[in-house]
């Protein structure tokens, strides 16, 4: 995730500050520094409000927990870190979780259920999280840097979905960039998918070795890989190595970078419909969420399309949950305040058509 100046031009092309029926306010303090705002675009409709409104959320992962639906989003928050090419302004310090017992439904903030103070590896920047529960314990896993500027990815222990969560004292070992998403598979097992290239670090790491000096790729050259762990019963560790996840065409070819309308970049998200797997995750400097589906959790995954179109904003983030027999996604835009890094997390239906592929959705109306 990166926010060069062209996201500001992109986000003045396509965004609007409709506010009216949030409900509330949003944060305000230090919106001053910020330097994107929405006043030139043309009004378009959004599609869905904002969730809630009193703070800033984004990268929604949903689950449902005894039969509610509970979100754990990042906690956008304006720090006044200046914006950079590495997304230093997304420079989040804690996690609210969300939950609703409907879709529709009032959603309740559960407070602080992480301080980034309490994470005794953590250097800065609390990304976007996920969660999992098994054993009898709600695990909240978490991208952070640590203390020489590296993002891993932690894990955290609490007794309700909504914790609080008491982080353990290291990283998950051999973890590394941003964005995790548990996923369980029928069977009772569970896998992390994660990564993020640009300012989520991915392209610093190749078969699983550090190298500060790593390079994004070139056009013509291969796409960076999306990755993935089986967590072992702990739900603490990896059980093996982390691996590649393969996103090929329909003709089986990996792509390259300069499909950077189709090839992952980050927000990696694990669904299963009709006993296939659905890899969904955002393609960054294009904006889109696209899915791709496969037979195994490790893939190979086919590319089918795009599931959502670019929102306001420049990131785009997205999970899928199905609750009470319909399939819901939750995303997020920067409708309360028209920048980048303090957004509002959303909810929509989502569609399958007869053959199983997703129909795309339109963030406006
Ligand atoms: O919220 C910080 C980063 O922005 C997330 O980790 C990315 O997925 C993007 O949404």
């Amino acid at each position: 995730m990166q926010t060069k100046t062209k996201y500001a031009l992109i986000l003045l092309a396509c965004s609007s500050s409709f506010i009216t029926g949030c409900g509330g306010s949003a944060e305000t303090k230090n919106d001053a520094e910020d330097s994107v705002t929405a006043a030139t675009a043309p009004k378009k409709e959004y599609l869905s409000q904002p969730l809630v409104s009193h703070i800033y959320t984004a990268d929604p992962s949903a689950h449902v927990f005894n039969g509610r639906i509970y979100i754990y989003p990042s906690h956008d928050t304006a720090t006044g870190t200046p914006e950079n090419d590495n997304g230093d302004h997304f420079n989040m310090m804690d996690y609210h979780i969300l939950s609703m017992d409907s879709v529709g439904g009032n959603v309740t903030d559960h407070g602080v259920a992480l301080d980034i103070k309490n994470i005794p590896w953590a250097g800065r920047q609390l990304w976007a999280p996920d969660a999992a529960f098994a054993n009898n314990t709600y695990y909240l896993y978490f991208p952070v840097k640590d203390k020489q500027d590296v993002f891993h990815i932690g894990v955290a222990t609490g007794s309700k979905p909504e914790g609080p969560f008491v982080a353990e004292k290291e990283p998950i070992k051999g973890s590394y960039s941003i964005d995790p998403c548990v996923f369980k598979d029928d069977d009772g097992a569970f896998y992390m998918y994660f990564g993020g290239i640009w300012g989520g670090q991915l392209q610093r790491w190749d078969n699983n070795k550090y190298d500060s000096a790593g390079k994004l790729k070139q056009a013509g050259e291969q796409a960076i890989l999306p990755r993935v762990a089986k967590l072992d019963k702990s739900m603490k560790q990896y059980d093996g190595q982390v691996k590649e996840i393969k996103i090929v065409d329909k003709d089986g070819r990996l792509f390259t970078e300069k499909d950077n309308d189709k090839r992952f970049f980050e927000a990696a998200w694990m669904h299963k419909y009709n006993g296939k797997y659905y890899l969904s995750y955002s393609t960054g400097d294009t904006h889109n969420i696209c899915y791709a589906t496969g037979t195994s959790p490790y893939g190979p995954f086919t590319y089918q399309g795009v599931l959502l179109k670019p929102v306001d904003g420049w990131t785009n983030h997205q999970s899928i949950v199905e609750f009470n027999g319909k399939w819901y996604l939750f995303y997020h835009d920067v409708q309360l305040s028209g920048k980048t890094h303090l957004r509002n997390v959303k909810v929509t239906e989502l569609k399958y058509n007869d053959d199983g592929s997703i129909q795309t959705i339109d963030p406006y109306k």
